[in-house]
C-alpha cells in the first residue's frame, strides 16, 4: 500500500509535471485579405505593388504557390473556419446569392466546431478582427463561434441593405455596421479608416494577450471594392487607389510582425497571410488564368505566406497542394489539440511542410474544385481536369492555356473516376453527399444591422442571381 504522503506527493507531481514539461504553446495569427490577386504582392513577382513587408515576410518564411481557397468569400471562409470543403458544411453559397448577404437566413451552423472554438476550449484567447462573412444573424457571429472578442463588419464592404435597389451610383459606399462583439458600435460610410482601425485593434489584442497563447484572426475588408485607403496611403503608390489599398495592407502586416518582435513573441508565433479568393480583373493574377468567381486557377489559387522565425526555415517555396481547409488541422496540431473526432475534416496538418521535414508532401490524394454547389474539376498532382473535359498539366502550363486531354486519355479516365468519388462523397448540384452537414438556419426574426428602405426589395422575394443548380 502507498502511504498517504506518497500518494499526495504523486498527486502533486502529476498536477505540476505537465506544466513544467509542456513546451509553451505557440500563438497563431491568420491574416486574410479580401480579393487579393495571386501576384498582387512582391513575393509573387508583382511588378506594380509596393509591398516591402510582405517581401520580407516571404524572405524570412515559407511561400506557398499552390494554396487553394474558394472562388468567393463565404465559401472560402467556411473552409478556413471548419477545415472542410464549403459544400461539406452547407456553405458553398448563400440562401439567394453566391455569398451570404445582409439579413441572410443562412450562416455557419452553430453546431460546427470552428478552429476558434477548438482553440478556445483548449485554453487559447481568441479574437476576430475584420470581415466575418459567415452569417450576420446573432447566432452566426464570431462571438458565437468560439471568438472571445470581435471587432469588425460582419459582411462585405459593398453590401447594401439598399436604401434603394441597385443604387450603386447613388450609394457607392453603403452604410455598414461596425460591431464590437455582438453589438453595433457605429455605422460606417467612409471606409478610409478601416485598415488602420483593424490593425490597431489587432495590436491591442496581441498586447492584451501576450502572456497567454492566443489565436488572432484578422480578415481585412480591403482590397474588396469599394476601395479605400487611409490618408497617409492615398496617392502613395502614384498609380491607383487599388495599389494604395494594397500598400496599406502591406503596412498593416508590417505592424503586426513588428509588434511580435517588440513584445518578444516572434519566436513563438506562427503568422499565416493569405487571400480569400482570386483577384478581380483589377488585380494582378499573372500567370494564372481567370479571376475571382471562377474555378480557373486565377479564381481560387491565392498568395499564402507562413512566417515563424527560427522555426520555419527561411526563404523557402512550396508548390505542394495546400488549402484553406488545412488551417484547422494545423492549428490544432500546434496547440496540442485533436480536431473534432465525430465528423469529417477534409484538410491536412501542414506542420511537416512548414517545418521542412524530410520528404514532406501534401496529404491530398486530390483536390476538388467547386463553384457554388457544383463540382467543376479535380486536381491530382500536376494534372487538372475540368468538368468540361479539358485537361491541363499545371506544372508545364500553369496558365491553363493548352488542353492536353486528347493526348492523355488514361489520365482523363482516372480523373473522371475521382470526380465520381466527389459526387459520391460531397455531392454535386442539388445532390448533397451522405456526409454533407447542414448550414445554419437563423431562428429569426431576421435582424438587419442597417435599416432597409421599405422599397428596397431586399431580401428579394425571388432570386436576383440564380446560381446554376441552387435549390431555389
Ligand atoms: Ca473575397
Amino acid at each position: 500500500m502507498f502511504s498517504r504522503r506518497a500518494i499526495l506527493s504523486t498527486l502533486a507531481g502529476a498536477l505540476t509535471a505537465p506544466a513544467q514539461r509542456a513546451p509553451q504553446r505557440p500563438n497563431l495569427i491568420l491574416i486574410n485579405i479580401d480579393d487579393m490577386g495571386y501576384a498582387d504582392i512582391e513575393p509573387y513577382r508583382s511588378e506594380i505593388n509596393y509591398t516591402p513587408n510582405l517581401a520580407r515576410m516571404a524572405k524570412e518564411g515559407l511561400r506557398f504557390t499552390s494554396w487553394y481557397a474558394a472562388p468567393v468569400c463565404s465559401p472560402s471562409r467556411s473552409a478556413l473556419m471548419t477545415g472542410c470543403y464549403p459544400k461539406r458544411v452547407g456553405l458553398s453559397f448563400g440562401s439567394w446569392h453566391a455569398v451570404l448577404m445582409p439579413g441572410d437566413w443562412h450562416g455557419l451552423n452553430p453546431k460546427e466546431i470552428t478552429v476558434a472554438r477548438l482553440l478556445k476550449q483548449g485554453g487559447y484567447s481568441t479574437g476576430c478582427i475584420g470581415k466575418w462573412h459567415l452569417g450576420d444573424q446573432p447566432e452566426f457571429l464570431p462571438t458565437r463561434h468560439g471568438f472571445d472578442y470581435y471587432y469588425g463588419i460582419p459582411y462585405s464592404n459593398d453590401m447594401r441593405p439598399a436604401p434603394k435597389p441597385n443604387a450603386i451610383q447613388e450609394y457607392p459606399h453603403p452604410p455598414l455596421p461596425l460591431l464590437r462583439n455582438d453589438k453595433l458600435l457605429q455605422e460606417v460610410t467612409d471606409q478610409d479608416f478601416l485598415t488602420e482601425a483593424y490593425t490597431k485593434e489587432a495590436i491591442q489584442f496581441i498586447e492584451k494577450n501576450q502572456t497567454k497563447p492566443f489565436f488572432l484572426y484578422l480578415p481585412h475588408s480591403m482590397v474588396h471594392a469599394p476601395l479605400a485607403a487611409g490618408k497617409a496611403w492615398r496617392g502613395k503608390s502614384g498609380k491607383s487607389l487599388y495599389e494604395d489599398s494594397v500598400a496599406e495592407i502591406d503596412w498593416s502586416v508590417g505592424e503586426i510582425l513588428s509588434t511580435l518582435h517588440r513584445l518578444k513573441l516572434a519566436n513563438n508565433t506562427l503568422v499565416i497571410f493569405l487571400s480569400d479568393n482570386g483577384g478581380t480583373p483589377r488585380a494582378v493574377n499573372t500567370p494564372l488564368r481567370g479571376n475571382k468567381g471562377s474555378t480557373w486557377e486565377g479564381g481560387i489559387r491565392v498568395p499564402a505566406i507562413a512566417w515563424w522565425p527560427n522555426k520555419i526555415p527561411k526563404a523557402r517555396v512550396s508548390d505542394e497542394i495546400v488549402s484553406n481547409m488545412d488551417v484547422l488541422p494545423t492549428f490544432a496540431k500546434l496547440a496540442g489539440l485533436n480536431p473534432p473526432p465525430d465528423r469529417v475534416i477534409d484538410g491536412q496538418d501542414l506542420t511537416p511542410l512548414l517545418f521542412n521535414q524530410p520528404a514532406a508532401k501534401s496529404a491530398y490524394k486530390q483536390f476538388y474544385y467547386y463553384h457554388a454547389n457544383q463540382l467543376r474539376g479535380v486536381r491530382q498532382g500536376d494534372w487538372k481536369l475540368h468538368i468540361t473535359g479539358e485537361l491541363y498539366n499545371l506544372k508545364d502550363d500553369i496558365s491553363e492555356s493548352k488542353d492536353v486531354a486528347a493526348a492523355n486519355p488514361q489520365i482523363v479516365t482516372k480523373l473522371k473516376g475521382l470526380l465520381q468519388e466527389a459526387r459520391a462523397d460531397l455531392g454535386d448540384g442539388t445532390h448533397d453527399g451522405p456526409r454533407v452537414r447542414p448550414y445554419g438556419k437563423a431562428q429569426g426574426p431576421l435582424r438587419f444591422w442597417i435599416p432597409r428602405h421599405p422599397d428596397s426589395g431586399f431580401p428579394p422575394q425571388a432570386p436576383v442571381k440564380k446560381i446554376p443548380g441552387a435549390p431555389y
